[in-house]
């Protein structure tokens, strides 16, 4: 059986990984629909040629599918073309918190994709790589506190955000002043170097000095593993990483796990991988998780600071796991369980 699929966003970082994935995996896709504001441009797919079309709820009528990666505009489009008919997978953060709508990561709360209205969301990437990691730890030993600092690469921002890293290491080699339009947010009026510098502000400042990247870590990780009151306090910093988010966790257990109870746990757990030989040098890094479909771990040592607690370096690709791949795996996942 085939599916009719929509991509909203197609021309964007989120919507050139979900054709690259989409192609790589048998997706089952019968009419394949590609929209973004660039009306006119060629994708080519699987060896055909796509012309992007303009979104517009009519876009919707024959589509089953829908994965949205359009930023904002998820808003009024989603909500149209479910009345169209399709269900849409939206990695926007619109619906993420709404309580009848589904927030998944596959290998965490696969069972509430079961009751979902049409719109099922994908967390923010930050927050999907760091339940993959805690989750586990989590079934085997109950979380008592998380703290979660962040260094997130730019391609996080989008496209802009990449290509002005790009220009700024262009410029500062060529003994140019370094131009910044995009980070750390582009509709705010003061705007900073990516390059060679870190930006503690990742999303707009809401209440008490959090930034909203900060709080989707706390409350969409306590939504998707039904968690309501979990202690979580992050920080969150944007580096001059083209791609992959790293993220430093420190944990606090309710019993005690020995680091090698720890790395078992976290081996065998669905979508992670262990890289922790400190002897040989061996963890993760940003630089070579580019392009890979698991989260890794690594540096896990006990925090004897408190009487159970975990130190974790968690990397992963935030445009592949943090956002297409596991729209797609959404997506697979409602196939097997006929929920399309
Ligand atoms: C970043 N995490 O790195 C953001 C991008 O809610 O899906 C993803 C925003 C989101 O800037």
């Amino acid at each position: 059986e085939k599916y009719n699929v929509a991509i909203l966003g197609a021309t964007g970082a989120v919507g050139t990984e979900l054709l690259d994935i989409l192609a790589s995996r048998d997706f089952p896709i019968g009419k394949l629909r590609l929209l973004a504001l660039e009306v006119g441009t060629t994708i080519s797919f699987r060896g055909s040629d796509y012309v992007v079309e303009e979104a517009t709820p009519e876009a919707f009528r024959d589509i089953q599918i829908a994965f949205f990666a359009g930023g904002p505009i998820s808003k009024v489009l989603a909500p149209e073309a479910v009345k169209a008919g399709a269900v849409v997978i939206d990695n926007s953060s619109a619906f993420r918190l709404e309580p009848d709508v589904p927030l998944i990561v596959p290998e965490v709360n696969i069972a509430d994709l079961n009751n979902h209205n049409g719109i099922i969301a994908n967390p923010n990437c930050s927050t999907i790589i760091m339940a993959l990691a805690i989750n586990p730890i989590h079934q085997q030993a109950e979380l008592k506190r998380v703290i979660v600092s962040t260094c997130q690469a730019v391609s996080g921002a989008g496209k802009a955000a990449l290509d002005e890293l790009n220009g700024q290491l262009r410029d500062l080699l060529d003994g140019r002043q370094p131009a910044a339009s995009v980070l750390p947010v582009a509709s705010l009026d003061e705007h900073y170097p990516i390059a060679f510098n870190l930006i503690p502000q990742i999303d707009v400042f809401q209440d008490e000095g959090y930034t909203k990247e900060e709080m989707k870590l706390v409350l969409e990780t306590r939504k998707i593993m039904h968690l309501p009151s979990l202690p979580i306090t992050a920080t969150t910093v944007r580096a001059p990483v083209l791609r992959s988010h790293s993220e430093f966790l420190n944990l606090e257990t309710s019993r005690k796990l020995p680091v090698e109870e720890a790395r078992r746990i976290l081996a065998a757990a669905p979508g992670v991988s262990v890289l922790d030989e400190p002897d040989r040098q061996i963890y993760p890094m940003p630089a070579f998780t580019a392009g890979r479909d698991e989260v890794f771990v690594g540096r896990i040592r006990e925090d004897r600071t408190v009487p159970a607690g975990l130190n974790i370096w968690v990397v992963g690709d935030q445009i592949r796991k943090g956002a297409a791949l596991n729209a797609i795996q959404i997506a697979e996942q409602l196939i097997a369980r006929r929920l399309v």
